[in-house]
Formats: C-alpha cells, structure tokens, sequence
C-alpha cells in the first residue's frame, strides 16, 4: 500500500512538472486529488485496514496529498505569475509617443457670424425669433407695405410656390407674426435670423439664396436716436470699438423715414482703399422707423407707439470681416475653406 502510494506520489508529480498550463493543473488536480481520484479512494478504504495500519497509512496519504498539493499551488501561481507578465508585456503603453492628432470639424463662418450677432443683441436685451421660410403672400408684402403693384412682387423676383404662397424674400414676415402674437403687447425687442430667396443670378456678391438678420423694437418714444444708438453699439462689437457710423436716407416701403448705415472701413480705418473704394466707408445695413401703416395692421397704433427696424445680409457682413472674395463659398463646402476658420 505505502509502495503504491509513493508510485502515485512520483506518477502525480513527474506529470505536474509536465504540465504546460492552468487547465492541464487542474485537470491533474482532480485526476488525482479528486473525489474519483485514487487518493480518495485509498481514503475510502481506511476502514479495512488493521488499527495498526491506519495510521502509517494515513500519515502517508496525507503527505502524499500534501505533496501534490504544495507542487499544484507552487506551479499554479507561477503559471499565474508567467500570465500576468506576459500581459504587462504586450500592454506595454510608451507615453513618450506622440499623440494621435484628432480631427477637428469647424463652425461654418456664418454661423459663427449668426451666433456672434445674436450674442451682441441678446446682450442688449433681444430675444431670437425664427419663422417658416415658405411664407404666405400677407406676411412677406401685403402686412410690410408693399404695395400691389411693387417689383419685388413681381414672379421675376420672387420664388412663387402658388398664388398665395412663396419663399420669403426677407425674414420681415417673422417679426410680422411676432408682432401679431403679441397682441398690442410692449416691448417687441427681437432679432430673426434665416434663409430667404430672391430670383436673382448668382455671381460674387448675389445669391438666390442668403441669410439675413432683421431686427425689431417697438415701445412707446422709440426715436431715431434709439436706432442710431443701438447700431453704433452693434457695430463696435462686431467690428471693434474704433468703429464710426453714418447714416444715409434711403427708402423701404416698410420704414418712414429709411436710412441705410455704413460703416468707417476696418482695411483702411477710413482713409480710402481697395475695400471701400476709396470712400473710407462700407454699407452693412438699411434701417429705418417702422411705417405707421405696418404698425397698425400688426395691432400697434402709430399714435401710441413707435419703433426702428434694420435688415443686413450675414453673408456681407462675414465677407468684410474675414476678407472673403465670393459669396458662393459660403455654399460650395470647400474644405480648404471650410478649415480656415477651424478653432485649434
Ligand atoms: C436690408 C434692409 C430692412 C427692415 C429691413 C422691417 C421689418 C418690419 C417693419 C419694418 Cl416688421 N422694417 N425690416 C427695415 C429696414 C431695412 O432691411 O438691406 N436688408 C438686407
């Protein structure tokens, strides 16, 4: 019995030493030390032994046992210990590496101009308004003052989806509707950006398509000085603080009395150049005090209440401050444009 024991004992060890893994130890685990095992066995078998016996046998059972044991958990934390190092190997991370540069996508300039203007009348106090770009025939000429028979009425100039239903050629028709929410309510303090369309062929400086910001404000006493006022502020945020204005009398059906603004030339700081073609001034927008007749039809009676309105195109204000030659760029989505306003 102890003969054999001691066979098994050498038998277990020699194929411990053999094993190549984890798994091959634990099969070799419960191959011998197993409930089907022969130490088990031998375990079971005790009983018919003579009392002098056993113990002997016991003895050499449990340091057999103990033997296979000390060499499974001996090599199980070296193959462990292999493991780990192999892995901390092959996950080895050089810091030292340069970094993967990331791609950076860019704001498209004028939304970056949309949210820079927007930013500069929120911070006066407006509130943003947005509205459809396909606009009944009311809201974009009959509620502005345009009389039937106007040109810019005409299908040659706008795009007519029917009779009565068009793409707004100005984004005037959502302040309109503003107006009209607010139910004879002051102040109306509000700036609409969008998309309008007028028929028009497109070269560098015209597209059928642009974007414009108009903004409204409306109150008991607002006077010329108001406009005057809040478009030198606008500028010298947009442009810089050294910024001038004047003030030229234009006409829009919609405002009585019109003025259109420019601006002193940031190129040439007013002296005359290339730019501003020698005139040391550059026009950025129209303006005006809304017409007596839009406020009424909006529900605003002229004898009370007064207000400035002024419309820009975004796109010729983008192209003034970031030198931008073709206003089809805006459209193309050229990355090698595109990238140059990329923020790094
Ligand atoms: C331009 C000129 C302008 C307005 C837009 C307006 C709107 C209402 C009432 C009165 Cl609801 N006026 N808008 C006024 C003057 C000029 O735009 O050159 N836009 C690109």
């Amino acid at each position: 019995m102890k003969e054999r024991l001691m066979q098994l004992q050498q038998e277990a060890l020699l194929e411990l030493e053999q094993a190549a893994g984890l798994e091959q130890l634990n099969e070799l685990r419960v191959k011998y030390l197993g409930k089907k095992g022969p130490i088990t066995e031998v375990l079971r078998g005790m009983g018919a032994l003579s009392a002098e016996e056993r113990p002997v046998i016991g003895q050499v059972v449990n340091d057999v046992r103990a033997a296979i044991e000390t060499v499974i958990e001996a090599k199980t934390a070296a193959f462990r210990q292999a493991e780990t190092d192999s892995k901390l190997r092959l996950e080895t991370i050089d810091v030292t590496l340069p970094g993967r540069p990331q791609a950076h996508g860019a704001v498209h300039p004028l939304s970056k101009v949309i949210e820079d203007i927007e930013d500069i009348f929120v911070g006066m106090g407006y509130t943003v308004e947005e509205g459809p770009e396909v606009e009944r025939d009311y809201y974009n000429f009959e509620a502005l003052n345009l009389p039937q028979n106007h040109p810019a009425r005409d299908m040659q100039d706008s795009f007519y989806i029917t009779e009565e239903l068009l793409m707004r050629t100005h984004t005037s028709p959502v302040q309109v509707r503003t107006m009209e929410r607010m139910k004879g309510a002051v102040p109306v303090k509000i700036i609409c950006p969008g998309k309008v369309f007028r028929r028009d062929d497109d070269d560098a400086t015209h597209s059928h398509m642009f974007t414009q910001i108009e903004g409204l404000v409306i109150d008991k006493g607002i006077r010329m000085s108001d406009l005057k006022g809040t478009l030198l502020q606008f500028v010298q945020e947009m442009f810089g603080k050294q910024t001038q204005i004047r003030l030229r009398p234009s006409f829009f059906p919609f405002t009585e009395p019109s003025a259109e603004v420019d601006v002193t030339c940031s190129n040439c700081g007013g002296s005359g150049c290339r730019v501003c073609k020698q005139t040391g001034w550059l026009e950025i927008l129209g303006s005006g005090m809304v017409h007596p007749r839009v406020l009424e039809m909006a529900g605003y009676d002229p004898n009370v209440y007064s207000g400035f309105a002024f419309g820009m195109g975004v796109e010729r204000i983008a192209m003034l401050k970031y030198d931008i030659d073709d206003i089809r760029h805006f459209y193309t989505n050229d990355l090698r444009f595109l990238q140059q306003f990329v923020r790094v």
